[in-house]
């Protein structure tokens, strides 16, 4: 079967999600495209062929020949779009944040909670990636023992025009947020948002970098230093600390170069290039639940708790103190995800 997939927002990873599902992944063929910049839009699609323009998303998501929808425009516009492949009961790939507002989510979360069935997958990639896989299974392995500490670093080269402080957050640390649910396998309770010294590099209205400290139901405290005009490259790290040892992400250089008595390995300039295969797998998975009918990956549910999650941690960049948490009750349909 080939899952006929129309894109909404053909942007940096939307294009990248494109050239994926056209070029490198198996069963799929994408079918529409459509971005307000339409001459964007048209320009990718004379590099997709069997690809036309839409006019809008609505009429994208209405198509007959259009089987699954990824949306990934900004995040405003998210819910609008997923709310609309619900209502036509297409499969619905979001990129991450689900949606910038917890009641944004939580209207997503109920529409899919009254259809009675999982349609919609979020764009936390990094659970797919090798490194943090690894992770995950040596944790449950019991090597370190109980986890006590988790240290990140969340750094990227530049960050884009408009990036504000609160976006350190919701756009870049939400990936840590998700990630630390799943890894540990527990709800974060409280976050606190602290201010270091400001990079004289980084625009002059930016509070970059920052330090986000989140508090674990169990007790267990994640730091994550977000840093997103670092310069040097993009550079994702993580250790978890546990009783009897620790773990940390791999270096991602493939080769290191021993040379004038230094030693030396790449690092990557960019996320579309040091997530690649996490990429992969999750749009993969998203194009095999299709043709399986079981939803899988992360759910809504899990894209309203990273933004619930990012809301207290930004009002603490606010406040300056430590916020709690506030969570709804999982809804049944979320029981075992
Ligand atoms: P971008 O600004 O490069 O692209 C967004 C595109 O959406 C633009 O082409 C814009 O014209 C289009 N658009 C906006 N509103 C629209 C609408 N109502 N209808 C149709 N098109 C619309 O942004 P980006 O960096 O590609 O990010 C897009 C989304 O992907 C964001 O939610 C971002 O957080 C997420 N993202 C995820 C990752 C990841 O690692 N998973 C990486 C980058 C971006
Ligand atoms: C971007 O939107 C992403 O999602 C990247 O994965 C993240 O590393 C970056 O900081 C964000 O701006």
């Amino acid at each position: 079967m080939t899952v006929r997939v129309g894109v909404i927002g053909a942007g940096t990873i939307g294009q990248d999600h494109i050239r994926r599902l056209s070029q490198s992944l198996s069963n799929v063929a994408v079918v529409g495209i459509a971005d307000v910049d339409r001459a964007r839009a048209q320009s990718i699609v004379d590099k997709t062929p069997g690809a036309h323009v839409y006019t809008t998303g609505q009429d994208l998501i209405a198509a007959s020949e259009v089987d699954g929808v990824v949306v990934a425009t900004w995040g405003p516009a998210h819910e609008e779009f997923v709310l609309a492949a619900l209502e036509h009961a297409k499969p619905v790939f979001c990129e991450k944040p689900l949606a910038p507002t917890t009641d944004a989510c939580l209207r997503i979360v109920q529409s899919e909670v009254a259809r009675g069935q999982r349609l919609v997958q979020v764009g936390f990639m990094r659970r797919c990636d090798p490194g943090y896989l690894a992770m995950k299974a040596a944790l449950a392995d019991g090597k370190i023992g109980s986890p006590l500490l988790v240290h990140c670093a969340h750094r990227g080269p530049s960050s884009p025009p408009m990036f504000s402080s609160d976006m350190l957050i919701t756009d870049s640390a939400i990936h840590e947020i998700d990630l630390m649910r799943w890894l540990l396998d527990e709800e974060i309770v409280a976050g606190t948002v602290l201010r270091p010294r400001r990079s004289s590099r980084s625009p002059a209205d930016l509070q970059d970098p920052l330090i986000v400290l989140l508090e674990m139901q169990s007790g267990v405290l994640v730091d994550v230093e977000v840093f997103v005009n670092a310069e040097y490259g993009y550079d994702i790290r993580c250790e978890v600390v546990g009783e009897l040892g620790t773990l940390a992400l791999g270096d991602t250089s493939e080769i290191v170069l021993r040379h004038a008595g230094l030693r030396a390995g790449h690092v990557p300039g960019h996320w579309i290039e040091r997530f690649v295969t996490a990429y992969d797998m999750e749009m993969q998975a998203w194009i095999d639940s299709i043709g399986t009918g079981q939803a899988v990956g992360p759910t809504a549910w899990d894209g309203y708790t990273a933004t619930a999650v990012a809301s207290a941690c930004v009002t603490s960049l606010e406040s300056g103190v430590r916020t709690p948490v506030h969570l709804e009750s999982r809804p049944a349909l979320y029981a075992n995800t």
